[in-house]
Protein backbone atom coordinates (compact mmCIF):
# COMPACT_ATOMS: atom_id res chain seq x y z
CA UNK A 1 0.00 0.00 0.00
CA UNK A 2 2.95 2.19 0.35
CA UNK A 3 3.93 2.15 -2.83
CA UNK A 4 -0.28 2.79 -3.82
CA UNK A 5 -0.34 5.66 -1.84
CA UNK A 6 3.35 7.00 -3.45
CA UNK A 7 1.48 6.67 -6.68
CA UNK A 8 -1.54 8.84 -5.52
CA UNK A 9 0.25 11.16 -4.28
CA UNK A 10 2.36 11.82 -7.78
CA UNK A 11 -0.61 12.02 -9.81
CA UNK A 12 -2.57 13.56 -7.85
CA UNK A 13 -6.10 12.40 -7.03
CA UNK A 14 -7.98 14.00 -8.96
CA UNK A 15 -6.18 13.28 -12.25
CA UNK A 16 -6.64 9.57 -11.71
CA UNK A 17 -9.64 9.81 -10.75
CA UNK A 18 -10.25 11.36 -13.87
CA UNK A 19 -7.93 9.20 -15.93
CA UNK A 20 -9.91 6.34 -13.93
CA UNK A 21 -13.02 7.60 -15.40
CA UNK A 22 -11.98 7.46 -19.06
CA UNK A 23 -10.49 3.80 -18.89
CA UNK A 24 -13.75 2.91 -16.84
CA UNK A 25 -16.09 4.30 -19.63
CA UNK A 26 -13.49 2.32 -22.36
CA UNK A 27 -13.69 -0.55 -19.88
CA UNK A 28 -17.68 -1.16 -19.24
CA UNK A 29 -20.10 -2.15 -22.04
CA UNK A 30 -23.13 -0.08 -22.63
CA UNK A 31 -25.46 1.12 -20.18
CA UNK A 32 -28.10 -1.39 -20.63
CA UNK A 33 -25.35 -4.27 -20.59
CA UNK A 34 -23.93 -5.56 -16.89
CA UNK A 35 -21.05 -3.29 -16.64
CA UNK A 36 -17.70 -5.20 -15.48
CA UNK A 37 -14.08 -4.19 -16.04
CA UNK A 38 -11.81 -4.73 -18.95
CA UNK A 39 -10.82 -8.30 -18.60
CA UNK A 40 -13.68 -9.88 -16.21
CA UNK A 41 -16.03 -12.49 -17.30
CA UNK A 42 -19.39 -12.16 -16.63
CA UNK A 43 -19.75 -15.12 -14.38
CA UNK A 44 -16.97 -12.81 -12.13
CA UNK A 45 -18.96 -9.85 -12.80
CA UNK A 46 -20.27 -9.51 -9.34
CA UNK A 47 -16.93 -9.66 -7.42
CA UNK A 48 -16.00 -5.94 -8.99
CA UNK A 49 -18.25 -3.54 -7.96
CA UNK A 50 -17.66 -0.09 -8.71
CA UNK A 51 -19.12 1.29 -5.39
CA UNK A 52 -17.01 -0.59 -3.10
CA UNK A 53 -13.82 -1.50 -2.17
CA UNK A 54 -11.97 -4.51 -3.99
CA UNK A 55 -10.79 -7.36 -2.61
CA UNK A 56 -8.27 -9.27 -4.06
CA UNK A 57 -10.04 -12.74 -5.14
CA UNK A 58 -7.53 -14.69 -3.11
CA UNK A 59 -8.69 -12.21 -0.31
CA UNK A 60 -4.75 -11.10 0.49
CA UNK A 61 -5.36 -7.53 0.24
CA UNK A 62 -8.80 -4.92 -0.01
CA UNK A 63 -8.42 -1.52 -1.62
CA UNK A 64 -10.60 1.21 -3.18
CA UNK A 65 -11.68 0.15 -6.50
CA UNK A 66 -10.11 2.98 -8.70
CA UNK A 67 -6.82 0.61 -8.34
CA UNK A 68 -8.58 -2.05 -10.47
CA UNK A 69 -7.31 -1.92 -13.83
CA UNK A 70 -4.95 1.18 -13.10
CA UNK A 71 -1.81 -0.77 -14.70
CA UNK A 72 -0.30 -1.16 -11.43
CA UNK A 73 -0.77 -4.51 -9.87
CA UNK A 74 -1.77 -4.75 -6.52
CA UNK A 75 -2.92 -8.61 -5.93
CA UNK A 76 -0.36 -11.52 -5.54
CA UNK A 77 -3.17 -13.68 -7.49
CA UNK A 78 -3.11 -10.47 -10.48
CA UNK A 79 -6.90 -10.14 -9.98
CA UNK A 80 -6.69 -6.41 -9.93
CA UNK A 81 -5.83 -6.17 -13.50
CA UNK A 82 -7.83 -8.44 -15.23
CA UNK A 83 -7.77 -5.47 -18.40
CA UNK A 84 -3.89 -4.53 -18.65
CA UNK A 85 -0.18 -6.77 -18.51
CA UNK A 86 0.62 -5.44 -15.19
CA UNK A 87 0.64 -8.64 -13.11
CA UNK A 88 2.57 -11.43 -14.37
CA UNK A 89 -0.64 -14.13 -13.39
CA UNK A 90 -3.68 -12.45 -14.08
CA UNK A 91 -6.29 -13.48 -16.67
CA UNK A 92 -8.08 -11.37 -19.41
CA UNK A 93 -11.51 -12.74 -20.18
CA UNK A 94 -12.16 -12.16 -24.22
CA UNK A 95 -15.88 -11.96 -24.74
CA UNK A 96 -15.48 -13.10 -28.21
CA UNK A 97 -18.68 -12.45 -29.25
CA UNK A 98 -20.23 -14.58 -32.15
CA UNK A 99 -17.93 -17.07 -30.71
CA UNK A 100 -16.18 -18.66 -28.08
CA UNK A 101 -15.21 -16.94 -24.95
CA UNK A 102 -11.72 -17.11 -23.94
CA UNK A 103 -8.98 -16.58 -21.49
CA UNK A 104 -5.84 -15.78 -22.04
CA UNK A 105 -3.35 -14.97 -19.93
CA UNK A 106 -3.40 -10.90 -19.06
CA UNK A 107 0.38 -10.25 -19.87
CA UNK A 108 -0.86 -10.61 -23.52
CA UNK A 109 -3.11 -7.64 -23.18
CA UNK A 110 -1.78 -5.06 -25.20
CA UNK A 111 1.95 -6.89 -26.67
CA UNK A 112 0.83 -6.38 -30.02
CA UNK A 113 -0.26 -10.02 -30.98
CA UNK A 114 -3.85 -10.58 -31.55
CA UNK A 115 -5.14 -13.40 -29.18
CA UNK A 116 -8.92 -12.28 -28.76
CA UNK A 117 -10.72 -13.02 -32.44
CA UNK A 118 -12.85 -9.78 -31.33
CA UNK A 119 -9.69 -7.94 -30.68
CA UNK A 120 -10.45 -6.92 -27.44
CA UNK A 121 -6.76 -8.09 -26.07
CA UNK A 122 -5.05 -5.51 -28.04
CA UNK A 123 -7.25 -2.16 -27.21
CA UNK A 124 -4.10 0.47 -26.90
CA UNK A 125 -1.29 -1.57 -28.48
CA UNK A 126 -1.90 -0.01 -32.21
CA UNK A 127 -2.30 -3.48 -32.98
CA UNK A 128 -4.04 -3.98 -36.33
CA UNK A 129 -6.35 -6.37 -35.05
CA UNK A 130 -9.95 -7.31 -37.29
CA UNK A 131 -12.42 -9.15 -35.09
CA UNK A 132 -12.94 -12.25 -36.61
CA UNK A 133 -15.26 -13.93 -34.33
CA UNK A 134 -18.57 -13.97 -36.59
CA UNK A 135 -16.38 -16.04 -39.40
CA UNK A 136 -14.97 -18.20 -36.98
CA UNK A 137 -18.12 -18.65 -35.06
CA UNK A 138 -20.04 -19.76 -38.25
CA UNK A 139 -17.37 -22.21 -39.18
CA UNK A 140 -17.37 -23.24 -35.44
CA UNK A 141 -21.08 -23.58 -35.77
CA UNK A 142 -21.28 -25.53 -38.69
CA UNK A 143 -18.70 -28.24 -37.85
CA UNK A 144 -20.67 -28.57 -34.28
CA UNK A 145 -23.51 -28.83 -36.60
CA UNK A 146 -21.95 -31.45 -38.47
CA UNK A 147 -20.92 -33.53 -35.01
CA UNK A 148 -23.99 -33.26 -33.58
CA UNK A 149 -25.51 -34.99 -36.63
CA UNK A 150 -22.98 -37.18 -36.50
CA UNK A 151 -23.46 -37.91 -32.78
CA UNK A 152 -27.48 -38.17 -33.15
CA UNK A 153 -26.72 -41.25 -35.62
CA UNK A 154 -24.44 -42.68 -33.50
CA UNK A 155 -26.92 -42.24 -30.56
CA UNK A 156 -29.44 -43.55 -32.82
CA UNK A 157 -27.67 -46.92 -33.60
CA UNK A 158 -26.69 -46.89 -29.62
CA UNK A 159 -30.63 -46.78 -28.73
CA UNK A 160 -31.39 -50.01 -30.68
CA UNK A 161 -28.13 -51.62 -29.74
CA UNK A 162 -29.78 -50.63 -26.21
CA UNK A 163 -33.13 -52.31 -27.42
CA UNK A 164 -30.96 -55.48 -28.26
CA UNK A 165 -28.67 -55.57 -25.52
CA UNK A 166 -32.11 -55.44 -23.67
CA UNK A 167 -34.09 -58.06 -25.17
CA UNK A 168 -31.23 -60.43 -25.49
CA UNK A 169 -30.99 -60.58 -21.39
CA UNK A 170 -34.38 -61.02 -21.75
CA UNK A 171 -34.25 -64.08 -23.40
CA UNK A 172 -31.13 -65.59 -22.35
CA UNK A 173 -33.32 -65.41 -18.67
CA UNK A 174 -36.06 -66.93 -19.94
CA UNK A 175 -34.06 -69.63 -21.43
CA UNK A 176 -32.34 -69.75 -18.31
CA UNK A 177 -35.38 -70.20 -16.82
CA UNK A 178 -37.03 -72.98 -19.23
CA UNK A 179 -33.34 -74.90 -19.52
CA UNK A 180 -33.21 -75.38 -15.57
CA UNK A 181 -37.06 -76.73 -15.69
CA UNK A 182 -35.68 -79.43 -18.49
CA UNK A 183 -32.60 -80.04 -16.35
CA UNK A 184 -34.72 -81.42 -13.49
CA UNK A 185 -36.29 -83.52 -15.55
CA UNK A 186 -33.23 -84.50 -17.10
CA UNK A 187 -32.15 -85.39 -13.76
CA UNK A 188 -35.10 -87.31 -13.26
CA UNK A 189 -35.01 -89.32 -16.53
CA UNK A 190 -31.39 -89.95 -15.77
CA UNK A 191 -31.58 -91.54 -12.40
CA UNK A 192 -34.46 -93.11 -13.99
CA UNK A 193 -32.13 -95.02 -16.39
CA UNK A 194 -29.63 -95.60 -14.03
CA UNK A 195 -31.84 -97.80 -12.16
CA UNK A 196 -33.47 -99.79 -14.87
CA UNK A 197 -29.73 -99.84 -16.00
CA UNK A 198 -29.01 -101.65 -12.77
CA UNK A 199 -31.73 -103.80 -12.91
CA UNK A 200 -30.45 -104.63 -16.03
CA UNK A 201 -27.44 -105.52 -15.55
CA UNK A 202 -27.45 -107.82 -12.44
CA UNK A 203 -29.04 -110.47 -14.47
CA UNK A 204 -26.62 -110.04 -16.59
CA UNK A 205 -23.80 -110.58 -14.58
CA UNK A 206 -24.83 -113.61 -12.75
CA UNK A 207 -25.37 -114.92 -15.82
CA UNK A 208 -22.40 -113.87 -17.60
CA UNK A 209 -20.61 -115.48 -14.37
CA UNK A 210 -21.61 -119.05 -15.52
CA UNK A 211 -19.82 -118.36 -18.40
CA UNK A 212 -16.65 -116.40 -16.92
CA UNK A 213 -15.00 -120.07 -15.42
CA UNK A 214 -15.45 -121.06 -19.37
CA UNK A 215 -13.66 -118.46 -20.74
CA UNK A 216 -10.81 -118.01 -18.19
CA UNK A 217 -10.15 -121.73 -18.96
CA UNK A 218 -10.10 -121.02 -22.65
CA UNK A 219 -7.67 -118.78 -21.77
CA UNK A 220 -5.40 -120.90 -20.18
CA UNK A 221 -5.58 -123.24 -22.90
CA UNK A 222 -4.72 -120.65 -25.54
CA UNK A 223 -2.04 -118.89 -23.16
CA UNK A 224 -0.37 -122.82 -22.88
CA UNK A 225 -1.04 -123.49 -26.64
CA UNK A 226 1.13 -120.14 -27.50
CA UNK A 227 3.55 -121.24 -24.87
CA UNK A 228 4.13 -124.45 -25.93
CA UNK A 229 4.12 -123.49 -29.90
CA UNK A 230 6.64 -121.08 -28.60
CA UNK A 231 9.22 -123.70 -27.01
CA UNK A 232 8.68 -126.59 -29.60
CA UNK A 233 9.62 -123.91 -32.38
CA UNK A 234 12.50 -123.01 -30.01
CA UNK A 235 13.41 -126.45 -29.08
CA UNK A 236 13.52 -127.01 -32.93
CA UNK A 237 15.55 -124.03 -34.10
CA UNK A 238 17.78 -125.25 -31.57
CA UNK A 239 18.05 -128.62 -32.50
CA UNK A 240 18.69 -127.20 -36.15
CA UNK A 241 21.54 -124.69 -34.71
CA UNK A 242 23.07 -127.22 -33.12
CA UNK A 243 24.95 -128.86 -35.60
CA UNK A 244 27.38 -130.72 -33.84
CA UNK A 245 24.33 -132.06 -32.08
CA UNK A 246 26.08 -131.72 -28.35
CA UNK A 247 22.70 -130.29 -26.89
CA UNK A 248 24.89 -127.55 -26.87
CA UNK A 249 25.43 -123.94 -28.99
CA UNK A 250 28.71 -122.66 -29.51
CA UNK A 251 29.94 -119.72 -31.55
CA UNK A 252 31.39 -121.64 -33.76
CA UNK A 253 28.37 -123.03 -34.97
CA UNK A 254 26.41 -119.69 -34.78
CA UNK A 255 29.20 -118.44 -36.91
CA UNK A 256 28.03 -120.35 -40.07
CA UNK A 257 25.06 -118.94 -40.80
CA UNK A 258 24.82 -115.10 -42.35
CA UNK A 259 21.69 -114.43 -40.51
CA UNK A 260 24.30 -113.51 -37.75
CA UNK A 261 26.21 -111.09 -39.61
CA UNK A 262 25.16 -107.84 -38.04
CA UNK A 263 27.04 -105.74 -39.43
CA UNK A 264 26.93 -107.04 -42.79
CA UNK A 265 30.84 -107.32 -44.21
CA UNK A 266 30.06 -111.16 -45.09
CA UNK A 267 31.16 -113.00 -42.34
CA UNK A 268 30.12 -114.00 -38.67
CA UNK A 269 33.05 -112.85 -36.60
CA UNK A 270 33.57 -114.53 -32.91
CA UNK A 271 31.49 -111.41 -31.31
CA UNK A 272 28.62 -110.96 -33.65
CA UNK A 273 28.25 -114.94 -32.72
CA UNK A 274 29.07 -114.11 -29.17
CA UNK A 275 26.09 -111.54 -28.61
CA UNK A 276 23.62 -113.96 -29.14
CA UNK A 277 25.02 -116.32 -26.70
CA UNK A 278 24.88 -113.89 -23.91
CA UNK A 279 28.51 -113.17 -24.39
CA UNK A 280 29.58 -116.80 -23.23
CA UNK A 281 31.41 -119.19 -25.34
CA UNK A 282 28.24 -121.20 -25.89
CA UNK A 283 24.64 -121.81 -24.40
CA UNK A 284 22.55 -124.83 -23.34
CA UNK A 285 19.05 -125.76 -24.53
CA UNK A 286 17.01 -124.35 -21.59
CA UNK A 287 18.34 -121.35 -21.40
CA UNK A 288 18.36 -120.82 -25.52
CA UNK A 289 14.28 -121.97 -24.98
CA UNK A 290 13.69 -119.10 -22.71
CA UNK A 291 15.68 -116.30 -23.50
CA UNK A 292 18.09 -116.98 -26.46
CA UNK A 293 15.47 -117.92 -29.06
CA UNK A 294 13.32 -114.64 -28.19
CA UNK A 295 16.89 -112.61 -29.59
CA UNK A 296 17.51 -114.66 -32.45
CA UNK A 297 14.72 -115.15 -34.13
CA UNK A 298 13.77 -111.94 -35.16
CA UNK A 299 17.46 -112.00 -37.28
CA UNK A 300 16.07 -115.88 -38.87
CA UNK A 301 12.77 -114.49 -40.04
CA UNK A 302 14.54 -111.34 -41.13
CA UNK A 303 17.33 -113.53 -43.14
CA UNK A 304 14.31 -115.66 -44.38
CA UNK A 305 12.77 -112.55 -45.55
CA UNK A 306 9.57 -113.67 -43.08
CA UNK A 307 9.45 -109.54 -43.68
CA UNK A 308 8.33 -109.97 -47.15
CA UNK A 309 7.10 -113.69 -47.41
CA UNK A 310 6.90 -113.21 -51.25
CA UNK A 311 10.54 -113.50 -51.92
CA UNK A 312 11.59 -117.07 -51.27
CA UNK A 313 14.46 -117.41 -52.77
CA UNK A 314 17.50 -118.01 -49.96
CA UNK A 315 21.20 -117.15 -50.74
CA UNK A 316 24.08 -119.42 -49.60
CA UNK A 317 24.67 -119.81 -46.10
CA UNK A 318 21.23 -118.55 -45.23
CA UNK A 319 19.23 -120.51 -42.73
CA UNK A 320 16.40 -121.87 -44.88
CA UNK A 321 12.93 -121.21 -44.94
CA UNK A 322 10.79 -124.24 -44.03
CA UNK A 323 9.94 -126.10 -47.52
CA UNK A 324 9.72 -129.42 -49.08
CA UNK A 325 13.95 -129.96 -49.40
CA UNK A 326 14.55 -128.70 -46.33
CA UNK A 327 11.84 -130.20 -44.25
CA UNK A 328 14.55 -131.43 -41.62
CA UNK A 329 16.23 -128.48 -41.05
CA UNK A 330 13.07 -126.32 -41.11
CA UNK A 331 11.78 -124.44 -37.94
CA UNK A 332 7.82 -125.81 -37.51
CA UNK A 333 6.19 -123.15 -35.48
CA UNK A 334 4.43 -125.74 -33.33
CA UNK A 335 5.27 -129.28 -31.52
CA UNK A 336 1.71 -129.78 -31.04
CA UNK A 337 -0.23 -132.85 -33.15
CA UNK A 338 -3.33 -130.67 -33.59
CA UNK A 339 -3.33 -128.60 -36.78
CA UNK A 340 0.42 -130.10 -37.52
CA UNK A 341 -1.46 -130.57 -41.57
CA UNK A 342 -2.54 -126.82 -41.54
CA UNK A 343 1.02 -125.79 -40.15
CA UNK A 344 2.90 -127.63 -42.65
CA UNK A 345 0.70 -126.02 -45.30
CA UNK A 346 1.63 -123.00 -44.23
CA UNK A 347 5.35 -123.69 -43.75
CA UNK A 348 5.10 -124.38 -47.28
CA UNK A 349 4.34 -121.05 -47.83
CA UNK A 350 6.94 -119.95 -45.48
CA UNK A 351 4.80 -118.16 -43.15
CA UNK A 352 5.01 -118.70 -39.30
CA UNK A 353 1.58 -120.46 -38.20
CA UNK A 354 -0.49 -119.14 -35.32
CA UNK A 355 -3.11 -120.91 -34.09
CA UNK A 356 -6.49 -119.36 -34.17
CA UNK A 357 -7.14 -117.60 -30.81
CA UNK A 358 -9.49 -118.47 -28.26
CA UNK A 359 -11.68 -114.99 -26.83
CA UNK A 360 -14.05 -114.46 -24.69
CA UNK A 361 -15.91 -113.27 -27.78
CA UNK A 362 -15.98 -116.57 -29.33
CA UNK A 363 -18.29 -118.03 -26.25
CA UNK A 364 -21.56 -118.82 -27.61
CA UNK A 365 -24.18 -117.56 -25.15
CA UNK A 366 -27.41 -119.74 -24.34
CA UNK A 367 -30.53 -118.28 -25.87
CA UNK A 368 -31.39 -116.90 -22.45
CA UNK A 369 -28.10 -115.12 -21.48
CA UNK A 370 -28.13 -113.32 -24.89
CA UNK A 371 -31.40 -111.98 -24.38
CA UNK A 372 -30.18 -111.02 -20.76
CA UNK A 373 -26.68 -108.72 -22.42
CA UNK A 374 -29.17 -107.84 -25.06
CA UNK A 375 -31.91 -106.09 -22.12
CA UNK A 376 -28.48 -104.68 -20.65
CA UNK A 377 -27.43 -103.58 -23.27
CA UNK A 378 -30.33 -101.67 -24.59
CA UNK A 379 -30.79 -100.23 -20.68
CA UNK A 380 -27.23 -99.04 -20.91
CA UNK A 381 -27.93 -97.23 -24.32
CA UNK A 382 -30.83 -95.58 -22.88
CA UNK A 383 -28.85 -94.30 -19.51
CA UNK A 384 -26.12 -93.32 -21.63
CA UNK A 385 -28.37 -91.41 -23.70
CA UNK A 386 -30.44 -89.56 -20.92
CA UNK A 387 -26.64 -88.68 -19.42
CA UNK A 388 -26.13 -87.04 -22.55
CA UNK A 389 -28.72 -85.00 -22.85
CA UNK A 390 -28.43 -84.08 -18.70
CA UNK A 391 -24.71 -82.85 -19.75
CA UNK A 392 -25.59 -81.50 -23.33
CA UNK A 393 -28.63 -79.22 -20.90
CA UNK A 394 -25.65 -78.65 -18.29
CA UNK A 395 -23.39 -77.21 -20.80
CA UNK A 396 -25.81 -74.78 -22.36
CA UNK A 397 -26.80 -73.96 -19.17
CA UNK A 398 -23.67 -73.04 -18.05
CA UNK A 399 -22.66 -71.06 -21.08
CA UNK A 400 -25.71 -69.02 -20.61
CA UNK A 401 -24.80 -67.65 -17.08
CA UNK A 402 -21.28 -67.16 -18.47
CA UNK A 403 -22.81 -65.16 -20.66
CA UNK A 404 -25.61 -63.11 -18.17
CA UNK A 405 -22.61 -62.43 -15.87
CA UNK A 406 -21.02 -60.37 -18.10
CA UNK A 407 -21.14 -56.38 -17.60
CA UNK A 408 -22.67 -55.59 -21.33
CA UNK A 409 -22.49 -51.52 -20.13
CA UNK A 410 -24.80 -49.52 -18.16
CA UNK A 411 -27.94 -50.25 -20.78
CA UNK A 412 -26.73 -53.36 -22.54
CA UNK A 413 -25.58 -51.28 -25.27
CA UNK A 414 -22.13 -53.55 -25.32
CA UNK A 415 -24.42 -56.63 -25.71
CA UNK A 416 -24.64 -56.70 -29.77
CA UNK A 417 -20.99 -56.87 -29.85
CA UNK A 418 -20.85 -60.36 -28.12
CA UNK A 419 -19.73 -62.97 -30.64
CA UNK A 420 -18.69 -60.60 -33.25
CA UNK A 421 -15.11 -60.21 -34.68
CA UNK A 422 -13.52 -56.94 -36.07
CA UNK A 423 -9.85 -56.81 -37.66
CA UNK A 424 -7.41 -54.69 -38.67
CA UNK A 425 -3.93 -55.26 -40.78
CA UNK A 426 -0.93 -53.26 -40.60
CA UNK A 427 2.29 -54.37 -42.54
CA UNK A 428 3.22 -57.24 -40.93
CA UNK A 429 -0.26 -59.03 -39.03
CA UNK A 430 -3.78 -59.21 -38.87
CA UNK A 431 -5.06 -58.25 -35.65
CA UNK A 432 -8.74 -59.53 -34.45
CA UNK A 433 -11.08 -58.62 -31.44
CA UNK A 434 -13.82 -60.43 -30.50
CA UNK A 435 -14.97 -58.30 -28.46
CA UNK A 436 -15.96 -59.91 -24.68
CA UNK A 437 -13.79 -63.05 -25.73
CA UNK A 438 -10.42 -61.93 -27.06
CA UNK A 439 -7.65 -60.09 -29.19
CA UNK A 440 -5.39 -61.56 -31.56
CA UNK A 441 -2.79 -61.57 -33.63
CA UNK A 442 -1.72 -63.28 -36.97
CA UNK A 443 1.53 -62.96 -39.36
CA UNK A 444 0.02 -61.70 -42.79
CA UNK A 445 3.02 -64.04 -44.29
CA UNK A 446 1.82 -67.33 -42.62
CA UNK A 447 2.74 -68.38 -39.26
CA UNK A 448 -0.03 -69.31 -36.67
CA UNK A 449 -2.72 -67.37 -34.49
CA UNK A 450 -0.87 -65.48 -31.32
CA UNK A 451 -3.52 -64.65 -28.39
CA UNK A 452 -2.71 -61.52 -27.55
CA UNK A 453 -5.62 -61.92 -24.40
CA UNK A 454 -8.45 -63.17 -23.30
CA UNK A 455 -11.72 -60.65 -22.01
CA UNK A 456 -11.10 -59.36 -17.83
CA UNK A 457 -12.68 -56.42 -17.27
CA UNK A 458 -14.10 -53.03 -18.12
CA UNK A 459 -10.41 -51.09 -17.70
CA UNK A 460 -11.61 -47.14 -18.38
CA UNK A 461 -10.26 -44.40 -16.06
CA UNK A 462 -12.23 -43.57 -13.09
CA UNK A 463 -16.00 -41.73 -13.78
CA UNK A 464 -15.98 -43.77 -17.17
CA UNK A 465 -15.24 -47.34 -16.84
CA UNK A 466 -16.76 -47.84 -20.16
CA UNK A 467 -14.40 -46.09 -22.11
CA UNK A 468 -11.66 -48.98 -22.03
CA UNK A 469 -11.48 -53.06 -22.17
CA UNK A 470 -9.22 -55.17 -20.65
CA UNK A 471 -8.00 -58.51 -22.21
CA UNK A 472 -5.59 -60.27 -20.45
CA UNK A 473 -3.83 -63.86 -19.91
CA UNK A 474 -2.44 -63.93 -23.44
CA UNK A 475 0.12 -66.31 -25.02
CA UNK A 476 3.58 -65.79 -22.93
CA UNK A 477 5.89 -63.43 -24.41
CA UNK A 478 9.59 -65.13 -25.46
CA UNK A 479 11.53 -64.04 -22.11
CA UNK A 480 8.81 -61.32 -20.79
CA UNK A 481 5.51 -61.62 -19.70
CA UNK A 482 2.12 -62.91 -20.62
CA UNK A 483 0.64 -61.00 -23.83
CA UNK A 484 -2.16 -58.44 -23.13
CA UNK A 485 -4.26 -56.06 -24.64
CA UNK A 486 -6.01 -52.91 -23.47
CA UNK A 487 -9.15 -51.46 -26.02
CA UNK A 488 -10.41 -48.08 -25.76
CA UNK A 489 -13.64 -47.14 -27.20
CA UNK A 490 -14.85 -44.05 -28.47
CA UNK A 491 -18.03 -42.84 -30.20
CA UNK A 492 -18.14 -43.84 -34.22
CA UNK A 493 -20.86 -44.77 -36.62
CA UNK A 494 -19.95 -48.10 -36.57
CA UNK A 495 -18.04 -50.83 -34.75
CA UNK A 496 -14.36 -50.62 -36.40
CA UNK A 497 -11.00 -51.58 -35.14
CA UNK A 498 -9.06 -48.42 -35.83
CA UNK A 499 -5.57 -49.10 -35.33
CA UNK A 500 -3.69 -51.22 -33.41
CA UNK A 501 -0.01 -50.60 -31.40
CA UNK A 502 2.10 -52.25 -29.07
CA UNK A 503 3.52 -49.53 -26.90
CA UNK A 504 5.62 -51.84 -24.37
CA UNK A 505 6.94 -55.47 -25.93
CA UNK A 506 3.84 -57.96 -25.55
CA UNK A 507 1.31 -54.97 -24.68
CA UNK A 508 -0.62 -54.02 -27.27
CA UNK A 509 -3.57 -51.03 -27.63
CA UNK A 510 -6.12 -51.01 -29.67
CA UNK A 511 -8.38 -48.31 -30.86
CA UNK A 512 -11.82 -49.11 -31.41
CA UNK A 513 -14.97 -47.28 -32.56
CA UNK A 514 -18.51 -48.01 -31.51
CA UNK A 515 -21.87 -46.64 -31.47
CA UNK A 516 -22.29 -48.08 -28.10
CA UNK A 517 -19.82 -46.00 -26.99
CA UNK A 518 -21.69 -42.32 -28.04
CA UNK A 519 -23.59 -40.06 -25.55
CA UNK A 520 -26.75 -38.53 -26.20
CA UNK A 521 -25.74 -35.47 -28.18
CA UNK A 522 -26.85 -31.88 -27.22
CA UNK A 523 -28.03 -29.43 -30.01
CA UNK A 524 -25.52 -26.88 -30.55
CA UNK A 525 -26.97 -23.59 -30.48
CA UNK A 526 -25.85 -19.47 -30.21
CA UNK A 527 -25.43 -19.85 -26.99
CA UNK A 528 -22.82 -22.46 -26.90
CA UNK A 529 -20.62 -19.60 -28.46
CA UNK A 530 -20.40 -17.51 -26.07
CA UNK A 531 -21.04 -16.87 -22.68
CA UNK A 532 -23.10 -14.13 -22.73
CA UNK A 533 -25.97 -12.43 -24.66
C1 LIG B 1 5.94 -61.73 -31.87
C2 LIG B 1 4.80 -60.75 -31.89
C3 LIG B 1 5.26 -59.37 -31.48
C4 LIG B 1 6.01 -59.45 -30.17
C5 LIG B 1 7.11 -60.46 -30.24
C6 LIG B 1 7.78 -60.63 -28.88
O1 LIG B 1 6.82 -61.43 -32.89
O2 LIG B 1 3.84 -61.23 -30.98
O3 LIG B 1 4.15 -58.51 -31.37
O4 LIG B 1 6.57 -58.19 -29.85
O5 LIG B 1 6.60 -61.72 -30.62
O6 LIG B 1 8.82 -61.53 -28.93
Amino acid sequence: MFLKEFHAVVFQNVLILCASAVLWKQTTATATQVTRPRGVSLARASLYIPDSDFTCLDGSATFPFRYVNDDYCDCQDGSDEPGTSACPNGSFYCRNLGHEATVVPSSRVNDGICDCCDAADEYQSGANCVNTCKELGSAAQEEAQKRYELESQGYAIKLEYINKGKHAKQSQQERNMALKAEQLEAEALRSEKEREKQEAEEPERQALDKYRQIEQEAMKEKEEMERSQREGEASKAFDWLDSNQDGKLQVEELQTHTAFDQNQDGTVSPDEAKFFLHNEEEMEKNEFVTTGWPLIKPFIMKAQGLEAPSQPEQQAGEIPLPDDHHQEESIPETDGEEGEEEDEEHEEEGEIVKPSPVTPSSIEYDAETQALIEAANKARNAYDEADRRLRDLEREIRQLEESNSKDYGPNEEYQPMDGQCYEYSDREYTYKLCPFDNGSQRPKHGGSETRLGSWDSWDGPEGSKYAAMKYDKGVQCWNGPQRSLKVHLSCGMENQLLSVSEPNRCEYEMKFTTPAACSEPQKPNDGDFHDEL
